[in-house]
């Protein structure tokens, strides 16, 4: 996608309404970006000016904070720009317009920046990646281990392993040459380097099962009989009237997922269909999806009717074990609301019109969502990564049961598989990286990154 010598420019904020935009250029017509669009040469390197932009009339259209990064010293290693100007998206996209249409600009692809700055050796591939996975992130615990892989961790680890591989081969080769005067080539030396390289991919590669989950957006389930307060529940949570509420029972049929933003990150909030005795085949039908999804929880709210008489929750509903559960009574706000108002160690009454108790209730379930995540320090942060390294795992396992099925005559063959366990390490940095790699990676960035 890249093409040698084209400066391209595009939005680095979304569209929409706000105090400033961000919008970036960057190659060999940054300079001459400034003199189009303000009539002067580029500010000092680095150094905030406060810029009028002039239409063709000499009117001014904005006046904007820009700045100016000469290459090599830029995140892409090219000369590059960036313009500040108010945060209308009228203004934002004529600004990208008229710099694409100066000689040699163009709007740029997704990840475009990003690219030009691994492909002029600014970052590694994993070091790209990072800047994806920060944008992108969820989750607090998704933040950290984004930071980890931009410090370039991995990318260290992975080097380091790959050198070892590199050594270990030469070694072999080596052996191959000697083979006929030599007695017995030193096998058990090399399956014993061999080991040291796996245990340290396996170890990644277990970091990556603690990453995945670790930044996953949690799923908290409301469940409870018709009519609780479910629905109510979820919209006095997500402060907004998001799902339909009547005192009809069975309002709610399918379940219904929201995004609520917590402290910790994100989770997933799924308002579901009450759990009772079906009345049609409709309602069991509904029930049904309920008590699916209660298997995939991270957190069951448990949601009862706290102006209801007798037992509280007749015949509810199959929670799996070690899913932890909250009890919510609702209309906290009513005199008939029986029991205690205030909160005990995991039973929070609430009033859903008026948001009694709602901020416990919230604070509680960041504390058990996210208090369950521990991703050690983990450093693989990519299912591209895990890849390569389960790829690379896999040829040391082959390499280590040649060694030990026919060991005189295989190290050529042993040579070869740990030869190739390099080049798998090597696409993680992307030390060996084929164009249609980065397109996939790339073209899964935002414009303007
Ligand atoms: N005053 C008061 N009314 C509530 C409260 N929670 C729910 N309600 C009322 O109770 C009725 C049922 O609420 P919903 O939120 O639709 O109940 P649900 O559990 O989603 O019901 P289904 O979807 O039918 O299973 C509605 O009339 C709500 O306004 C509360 O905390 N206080
Ligand atoms: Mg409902």
């Amino acid at each position: 996608m890249a093409g040698e010598g084209e400066t391209i420019v595009a939005p680095a904020t979304p569209r929409g309404t706000s105090a400033i935009a961000v919008v970036r250029v960057s190659g060999p017509e940054t300079r001459n970006a400034f003199r189009a669009l303000f009539g002067t040469e580029p500010p000092a390197p680095r150094r905030m000016k406060l810029a009028r932009w002039r239409d063709a009339s000499g009117a001014v259209v904005d006046e904007m904070l820009a700045v100016f990064f000469p290459g090599p010293n830029s995140f892409t290693g090219e000369d590059s720009a960036e313009f500040f100007p108010h945060g209308n998206p009228l203004l934002s996209a004529r600004l990208v317009r008229e710099i694409a249409r100066l000689p040699g600009c163009r709007v740029a692809e997704p990840g475009e920046f990003t690219r030009r700055a691994f492909e002029n050796g600014k970052i590694d591939l994993a070091q790209a990646e990072a800047v994806a996975a920060a944008i992108h992130a969820r989750t607090d615990a998704a933040l950290k281990l984004a930071r980890r892989l931009a410090e370039g961790k991995l990318s260290a680890e992975v080097r380091d392993l790959a050198d070892s591989a590199t050594r270990l081969s030469a070694l072999v080769e080596l052996e191959m040459d000697f083979a006929e005067e030599e007695a017995d080539p030193d096998v058990a030396s090399w399956g014993g380097e061999i080991g040291k390289i796996r245990g340290q991919v396996q170890k990644l590669l277990r970091g990556w099962e603690r990453a995945r989950r670790a930044a996953r957006v949690p799923r908290v389930v409301l469940c409870g009989a018709p009519n609780a307060g479910k629905s109510s529940l979820a919209n006095a949570l997500l402060e907004e009237d998001r799902l339909l509420v009547s005192d009809r029972p069975g309002t709610t049929r399918d379940w219904v997922e929201a995004a609520l933003a917590l402290p910790g990150g994100e989770v997933s909030l799924c308002d579901t269909a009450g759990l009772g005795d079906a009345v049609d085949e409709l309602d069991a039908k509904s029930q049904e999806r309920s008590r699916a999804l209660l298997a995939g929880a991270d957190l069951v709210l448990l949601v009862e009717d706290g102006t209801a008489t007798g037992a509280a929750s007749p015949a509810l509903p199959g929670i799996p074990d070690g899913i932890p559960v909250l009890a919510v009574r609702t209309r906290a706000d009513l005199p008939a609301f029986r029991g205690s108002p205030a909160a005990g160690a995991d039973v929070f009454p609430v009033g859903c019109p008026d948001g009694t108790g709602i901020p416990a209730l919230r604070e509680r379930i960041g504390e058990i969502v996210f208090s369950r995540v521990d991703d050690g320090e983990a450093l693989v942060a990519t299912e591209r990564q895990a890849d390569a390294l389960e790829k690379a795992d896999g040829l040391l396992a082959e390499a280590e049961s040649v060694l030990a099925a026919r060991a005189r005559t295989s190290p050529e063959i042993v040579a070869d598989l740990l030869r190739r366990a390099r080049e798998e390490l090597r696409t993680i940095t992307g030390e060996i990286a084929p164009d249609d790699v980065l397109d996939r990676i790339f073209s899964g960035f935002c414009i303007g990154k």
